[in-house]
This record gives structure tokens, sequence and C-alpha cells, in this order.
């Protein structure tokens, strides 16, 4: 009896961790953070990644990652596909990145930066951040530089969204700065910027950053990690807005930040995001990539996403 429970409880566990999804299985022993999803023409989703460095000091951050899937359950790493190395203008902070499909080529657009952030003497910091574009015949690269340099050097910027509109316009979003929230039009050949367009956000402007675009039934829907750490939204009928605010998509978790994206995968909705989690590193808790399953509701508004361990290992 003694060996049946106990069997049992061994079978259990097993079943339970199998089928654990979250974090995503993305590598033994990889530090993701800042998952942005495509799916591409090829009809796999990939997912470009930050890659944080153990016990690493104030985000310094100097490589990305690229990983592809066909079915969301099992991952290709790509490996580090882009890093600072690969520029000349810039040897740190590689943060969230993004990526984009148009006129036959893929393009990765990244915050990088220089120089430190002086937290006792604010006065002192020399950090500086911008937005960098590369270009490949591939999604998984090689990506080169194609500017040399970033698409502008002020105001600072990171966390850049890249949106390609239904007609072809492309659209780069990043986070508010100075209580300004600002649209820049991509030029068509996606070397420089057409237009800065400031958007009217509805009366409600809140702290944020990491914001990501999509479109679902002629909808543009304007996300981000609101104060950096929960998930909520507006929606507008222009890429442009003006945009009305909608709400939660995931509460916050503990004072952590948190960062995400949307993307309709063999017609289900996906929402990636990260975790602060003590897996047991040296430096616990770390960041690391994880997924769920997201719903709309008829009226076009998103439902409350809950994080899980199960992740997408449950079939919807
Ligand atoms: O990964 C570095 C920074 O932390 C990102 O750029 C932010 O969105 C936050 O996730």
């Amino acid at each position: 009896m003694k060996f049946l429970i106990s069997a049992c409880v061994i079978f259990s566990f097993t079943a339970l961790t199998s089928h654990a999804q979250n974090p995503l299985k993305l590598g033994d022993k990889l530090l993701t953070a800042d998952p942005s999803g495509h799916v591409w023409a090829d009809g796999k989703m990939y997912l470009y990644t930050s890659l944080d460095e153990e016990c690493q000091k104030d985000f310094w951050m100097k490589e990305w990652r690229v990983f592809s899937s066909e079915d969301l359950q099992t991952w290709k790493d790509h490996g580090p596909f882009f890093s600072v190395k690969d520029l000349k203008w810039a040897d740190n902070y590689a943060w969230a990145p993004d990526a984009a499909y148009k006129n036959g080529k893929y393009y990765f657009v990244f915050p990088v930066g220089t120089g430190h952030k002086d937290r006792v003497n604010p006065e002192k910091s020399t950090k500086w951040m911008g937005i960098g574009i590369a270009e490949s015949d591939s999604p998984t690269g090689p990506f080169k530089d194609m500017i040399g340099g970033p698409l502008w050097r002020e105001p600072y910027a990171n966390d850049p969204c890249l949106f390609v509109d239904d007609d072809g316009k492309a659209y780069l979003y990043v986070p508010a700065r100075n209580g300004k929230w600002v649209v820049a039009e991509m030029a068509d050949d996606m070397r420089s910027v057409k237009a800065f367009h400031e958007m009217d956000m509805g009366g409600y402007t809140p702290k944020m950053e990491g914001p990501w675009v999509f479109k679902r039934n002629g909808l543009y829907y304007y996300t981000m990690p609101e104060n950096n750490r929960k998930l909520t939204y507006y929606t507008s009928t222009s890429p442009k807005g003006p945009w009305k605010y909608r709400g939660l998509i995931m509460e916050q978790e503990g004072e952590s930040n948190n960062h995400h994206s949307i993307v309709q995968f063999k017609g289900q909705w996906i929402l990636f995001y990260h975790r602060w989690l003590d897996l047991g590193t040296k430096c616990p808790p770390q960041r690391h990539v994880c997924a769920e399953y997201l719903y709309f509701n008829d009226d076009g508004t998103i439902r409350e996403v809950k994080r899980t361990d199960a992740g997408l290992s449950v079939k919807p």
C-alpha cells in the first residue's frame, strides 16, 4: 500500500512537471527576458528576446537571442544572432528588441546605449540609449546594422515596437518621455524616420515602458507594462490614435517589471511575458520568458490573463 501511494505521488509529480511549460524551455541556464513574438511566412513562431547576465548590474546586457517553434511546445535556439559587438556606436544595454517584415526583408530594432547610470549622484550619469535598426534576408539573421548609428539621438529612447500595417506603412513606438506619447512613422526604406506624431492618449498617461502594438479585426491595440509592471492597453481605429484606455491585461507581480508581446498563432492569441523566478541560480530571482493563451470578448476587449505553470502545454 505504502509503495502504491509513493508511486502515485511520484507519477502525479512527473505528470505535473512534464506538463509545466512555464518558463518556456528555451535552453538550459539561459536567462531570457523581453519576449517579442512574431509569426512569419513559414508559419513558425519566432521569439526575439534579450538576455540577462546572471548577477548583472543595472541591466547591463550585451546580446539578443532568437528562438523558433512549430508547435509552441518545443523551441529551437538560433543562438546569439546579434550583439553589441556588431555595433560601433554602443557597447551596452542590449534591451527589449522587436522585429518586423517589410519590403521582402526582416528588420530587427534594438535599444542599446553607452555610459553608466549613477544612482547616488544622478547628475554624474553618462548613460544614453537609442534605437538601432538592422536588416536580414532571414528571420534568424545574419542581421546587418543598416545606418551605423541610432535612428535619433535625442530624446533618449528604449523598448521599440515596430508595427507594419496592412498598407505596408511601418510605425515605431517607444516609451513615452517627458509626458509625450509619440509614434515614429518610418520612411519606406526603413533607414530613417519620416515623421514623429504625438498621440492623444485620451487623458490617461501613466508611467510606462515596453509598448506593443497589434491589429485585430480593424482595431489597433496599444499595450504596455503600465508603471513598468502591470500589463494594460488602449484601443484605436488608427495606428496614430486617438487612443482609448481599456484597462488590465495582466496584474503586476510584486514590484517586478514585466515586458510582453501579443501575437496570433494558428488562430489562437498568445501572450508572451517574463517573470522573475527563483530557479536555483546564484543571484535569484532572475527573469525567464513565459507564455499564456489570451482571449478576447465579443466586443474586442481583452480578458484578464493569469500567470500559470502550465502555460501553453494545455491546449485551449
Ligand atoms: O530588459 C531591460 C529592460 O527591462 C527592458 O528594456 C524593459 O522593458 C524591462 O523589461
